[in-house]
């Protein structure tokens, strides 16, 4: 890898961290929107704050590769650019949370050379939480180096998820919740998948599980938890981006994997 991982994360941060106060300076229009579907909408303030994201990047890194949730080509291969350098942007990653002026929603932002997450940030702008993690420096809550709890035991963690809106391809997301949800202390649908896993990097909960969610929900904060000493996992990969992703504080990964069906997104 050529760049130091360090100047990639400083960019990342300073992308997220203006995309996001973006978002929260303009919650009074977080219901103008742009589409709206059965179960999401896609609101004005997705598309300015990844383009504040990008306008930060490119004028750093003219020549990477940007994969945003807001203008995502219908393929998973990386963009190919002179060095394989991509970035992966969730400009506010729990959008109908935001929408509907709920506090559970962040920007979250990752960088990759080739196959290999250099850096990733997740920044939760309503509690002013900046989640950061290189391949080569720690995971770190607003500067502070941060752990995955020691909880051994499936019975005595909590497991964060969310429900897909299952297409009928994939498990029925319901039987996976309740399998889970037999099996824990606790089992939490908090509605954005980068925030919950800043959750488990920093020993708040333990488990991490979505049968359908996307890579740039992801990408930032799988990173953030293995350097905070837990394990990340894509499970199996869709078409589109789409994964069945696992991430826990690794303590309790094979139990909850053991629950997991492996079926395509
Ligand atoms: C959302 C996730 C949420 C998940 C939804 C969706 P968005 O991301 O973070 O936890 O359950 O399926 O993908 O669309 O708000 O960026």
């Amino acid at each position: 890898m050529n760049i130091d991982s360090k100047i990639l994360l400083d960019c990342a941060i300073s992308a997220a961290k203006e995309a996001g106060s973006h978002a929260l300076r303009n919650h009074s229009r977080r219901t103008e929107t742009l589409k709206v579907f059965e179960h999401d909408v896609k609101l004005k303030l997705d598309v300015e704050c990844q383009a504040i994201a990008t306008r930060i990047i490119q004028s750093a890194f003219p020549e990477h590769a940007i994969l945003g949730e807001e203008d995502a080509p219908v393929s998973d291969k990386i963009a190919p650019t002179l060095d394989n350098y991509q970035w992966i942007i969730d400009p506010i990653d729990g959008t109908v949370n935001f929408s509907n002026g709920l506090t559970n929603w962040c920007c979250s932002i990752a960088v990759r050379f080739n196959d290999t997450l250099a850096s990733g940030v997740v920044y939760i702008p309503v509690s002013d939480e900046l989640f950061t993690a290189a391949n080569d420096l720690p995971a770190q809550r607003n500067g502070s180096d941060i752990h995955v709890s020691n909880t051994c035991k499936l019975a005595e963690s909590i497991v964060l998820t969310g429900l897909d809106k299952n297409d009928g391809t994939a498990l029925p997301p319901f039987e996976i919740f309740r399998t889970i949800s037999l099996h824990t202390r606790k089992t939490r649908i908090m509605g954005s998948a980068a925030a919950d896993m800043c959750q488990v990097a920093c020993g708040r909960a333990e488990g991490y599980y979505e049968s359908g969610i996307y890579i740039w929900d992801v990408a930032a904060a799988g990173l953030i938890i293995n350097r905070a000493g837990g394990k990340s996992e894509i499970i199996t990969k869709g078409a589109n981006n789409r994964l069945s992703f696992l991430a826990t504080n690794g303590k309790i990964h094979d139990s909850l994997r053991s629950l997991i069906p492996f079926a395509k997104p």
